[in-house]
């Protein structure tokens, strides 16, 4: 793709729009920084640019004449795309890409990328962490944290990219072509932004749009979501299942995980030679497996890695045992079907910290899995009178409202007695209190750190 002279307009000055930048800059296009948030300071947006980059950086609203100078518009990740702006954009022909399809752009070698509403970090860290063991040159991006326009750059014919793409990401993928990719599973999840079900499954399915019978496709069988999507799939499917067995693939039986294929079944490993904790991680494992064993590597290397490899940060991560009180963060648990699991491997009376921001989720199966495990739920952030409402109609009534971070960290070092867990995993998103479910997570552990001092 030939970008040389070309005035693109990024919208969004976070990570990704950044990236995007010093990406266009390098394949000397003009890039315009632009953020709707008008209280963004070019200044420290210009700051996390190389110092002799010479980017244009605007704020708040862009004037409508300025449009027509553009020849491509860039959108970060956290920005919508079915937007009056983004209307005026496409109406004067510019088309509107995503950061990630920008980064893909410009990729060479191998592509897999995965999706899916929970799971996608673990088994992306996990795939990510078996290339790397056998390949020379491996780079793991997207929504894991490190865009993809940040390393594409760097790829070579031989290199392998592995990417945790958003349904965020893959509302502007346009020729985005993974050789394999993976659908974990589809719960509702980031429906005020994607309106329905429908939508957000069709977008999760879009992964494969580009793809042929020479890819791979790896699917949930147990997921009636992804089952679905196998008889449309244009890729060859392998299926994983924690629940039966499937025509081809891995799956669970009892502790142990089995594989066939070409109608011969053979035994992979047992669940204990696994560091990860959790069904939902077995299904992470055997995702990964089967991706990397589409990727040509062979079986003992995977599980070779498999065997050494540990919980991702804010993924059910145990932080310290502070006054016989276990303190556990799944800040990564941003929507209820990932709290669910995030309560499910507690063995000890809970007191847990849930709510954050509104992404229109229902609360009612994650109340229902506390399964009197829940000894107290200290609710902070937009979505607390909700979720409060909605375990009041459930009969769980052990709750407490606090007004800020610290507060909640009070009641929870106050209600928790020796034996308890304290267990952050809020079925929301962090927005509105924090600026995303790292620091949320991070804030959490230093406090419990300071408590352990
Ligand atoms: N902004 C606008 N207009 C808007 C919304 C935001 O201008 O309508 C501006 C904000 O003022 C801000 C900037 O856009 O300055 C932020 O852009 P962004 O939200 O895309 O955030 P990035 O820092 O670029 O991070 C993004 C992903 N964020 C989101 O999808 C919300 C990160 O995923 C990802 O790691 C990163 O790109 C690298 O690829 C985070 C996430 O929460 C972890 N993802 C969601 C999830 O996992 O549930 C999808």
């Amino acid at each position: 793709m030939n970008v040389e002279g070309k005035k693109i307009l990024i919208i969004g000055a976070g990570k990704s729009g950044i990236a995007a930048a010093e990406l266009l800059l390098a394949k000397k296009a003009v890039p315009v920084l632009f953020d709707e948030n008008e209280k963004t300071d070019p200044e420290a947006v210009r700051a996390k640019l190389p110092a002799d980059a010479d980017v244009e950086i605007l704020a708040g609203e862009l004037p409508e004449e300025r449009l027509g100078e553009f020849s491509l518009s860039v959108f970060s990740p956290g920005v919508p795309v079915d937007t009056p702006f983004a209307d005026r954009l496409r109406a004067q022909g510019i088309p509107v890409w995503g950061e990630v399809e920008l980064g893909y752009a410009f990729l060479k070698g191998r592509l897999i990328a995965v999706t899916g509403t929970n799971g996608k970090t673990t088994t992306t860290a996990l795939t990510g962490q078996i290339m790397r063991d056998y390949y020379d040159s491996v780079f793991v991006v997207g929504n894991i944290g490190d865009p993809i326009t940040a390393e594409a750059l760097k790829t070579r014919e031989d290199s392998v990219t592995v990417a945790e793409i958003s349904s965020f990401q893959l509302e502007t993928a346009v020729d985005f072509h993974p050789q394999v990719s993976a659908v974990l599973n589809i719960t509702p999840d980031h429906l005020n932004r994607h309106h329905t079900m429908e939508n957000y499954a069709a977008l999760k399915e879009s992964i494969t749009k580009n793809q042929t019978k020479e890819d791979t496709c790896v699917l949930n069988y147990s997921d009636p979501y992804t089952r679905a999507m196998g008889e449309r799939c244009p890729a060859h499917v392998v299926w994983f299942s924690s629940k039966e067995q499937p025509p081809e693939g891995l799956y669970l039986e009892g502790e142990e995980i089995f594989r066939t294929a070409d109608g011969k079944r053979e035994h992979v490993m047992n669940i204990h030679e696994m560091q990860l904790l959790g069904v939902h991680n077995v299904e992470n494992v055997m995702a990964a497996i089967a991706m990397s064993l589409a990727f040509g590597v062979p079986m003992e290397h995977i599980l070779d890695t498999v065997r050494r490899f540990q919980a991702v940060e804010h993924r059910i991560e145990f932080v310290a045992e502070v006054d016989g009180v276990a303190y556990y963060n799944d800040s990564k648990g941003t929507n209820p079907d990932a709290a669910i699991r995030g309560i499910r491997a507690m063995n000890r009376p809970t007191v847990l910290i849930g709510g954050g921001y509104d992404k229109q989720n229902e609360y009612d199966e994650w109340i229902e899995a506390f399964d009197g495990k829940v000894k107290k739920l200290v609710l902070i952030g937009q979505t607390r009178e909700k979720i409060a409402a909605c375990a009041a109609r459930h009969g769980f009534t052990d709750y407490v409202l606090a007004d800020s971070f610290e507060e909640c960290m009070e009641i929870c070092v106050r209600s928790a007695r020796p034996g308890d867990a304290v267990l952050l995993s809020p079925a929301c998103a962090s927005w509105g209190m924090f600026p995303n479910y790292e620091v949320r997570g991070r804030m959490f552990k230093e406090y419990v750190k300071k408590l352990k001092g």
